[in-house]
């Protein structure tokens, strides 16, 4: 039977591959972002194979969220799968030296709007004893590098949330899964460097990262899995990238 899946952050990256993925599946979509003609255009690109409804949205607006998340048409209102991928980091220099504007927005973003998201649409799974909350969150909010600071911790919050949500869904059949990603490369470091294209492609030159379609399929892979199980974390690499160890700085002589 086809799932109604709602995904934030569809107009780009990961959200836009997952999106492809469940439309291959014959889904029923409801792809969300604040680039409504991005949308459009990969509604175009699925619709022969998914029904789609679209939503203009930042996550970061709570009443906007509510409103339009609270009058999905008809044919869309009972959401099995909700993914929260809508997210982003600003910036990779060092705490003293962050914008605090940037920081906000992360936090508005990665913690705040993927809970008004969440709290919205829960009691209608809970009600209904189906549903699952796919959350992407980070290696970054496990392991601390340079220059993470309120991105890593932002994304530590998700992997929290994420298992404080299974703690009070104990009863239910509503699941919850948060996928953790270490580098892929989309259009993330482009944000992340407002901008800047050559230091982006920069990150990524040589380092084999992971494609938005490897995460699509660690999504396909925890929502498809028999109703009586939960896969609670995934979390994956490229094979160039790992937790490399502590560094320990030395005082000369
Ligand atoms: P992209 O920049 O390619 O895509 C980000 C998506 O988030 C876009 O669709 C963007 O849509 C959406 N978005 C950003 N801000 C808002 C907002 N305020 N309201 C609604 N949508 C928003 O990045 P990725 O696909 O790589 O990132 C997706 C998620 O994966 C993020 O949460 C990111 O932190 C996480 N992640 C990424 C990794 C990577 O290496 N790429 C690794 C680990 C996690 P629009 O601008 O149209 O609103
Ligand atoms: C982004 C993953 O490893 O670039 O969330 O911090 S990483």
């Amino acid at each position: 039977m086809a799932r109604i899946v709602l995904i934030t952050g569809a107009s780009a990256g990961f959200g836009a591959a997952i999106a492809r993925h469940f439309a291959a599946k014959g889904d029923r979509l409801i792809l969300t972002a604040r680039r409504l003609e991005r949308l459009e255009k990969l509604r175009a690109e699925l619709e022969s194979s998914a029904q789609i409804h679209l939503v203009q949205l930042d996550v970061r607006d709570r009443s906007q969220v509510e409103e339009k998340l609270r009058q999905l048409p008809e044919a869309f209102a009972a959401v099995d799968i909700l993914v929260n991928n809508a997210g982003l980091a600003l910036g990779l220099g060092p705490a003293q030296q962050a914008e605090l504007d940037d920081w906000d927005t992360m936090i508005d973003t990665n913690c705040k709007g993927l809970t008004y998201c969440t709290r919205v649409l829960l009691p209608g799974m809970v009600e209904r004893n189906r549903g699952h909350v796919v959350n992407i969150a980070s290696a970054a909010g496990s392991y601390a590098y340079p220059g993470a600071n309120v991105y890593g911790a932002s994304k530590a919050f998700v992997l929290q949330f994420s298992d404080n949500l299974r703690a009070d869904l104990l009863g239910t059949r509503v699941r919850v899964s948060c996928i953790a990603p270490g580098m892929a490369e989309t259009e993330f470091s482009l944000v992340r460097f407002k901008g800047d294209v050559e230091r982006a492609r920069g990150l990524y030159a040589g380092s084999n990262a992971m494609t938005a379609s490897d995460i699509a399929h660690a999504v396909m892979y925890v929502t498809d899995q028999p109703e009586h199980l939960n896969i609670n974390h995934i979390e994956m690499m490229p094979i160039t990238q790992a937790p490399a160890g502590l560094k320990v700085l030395k005082t000369p002589g």
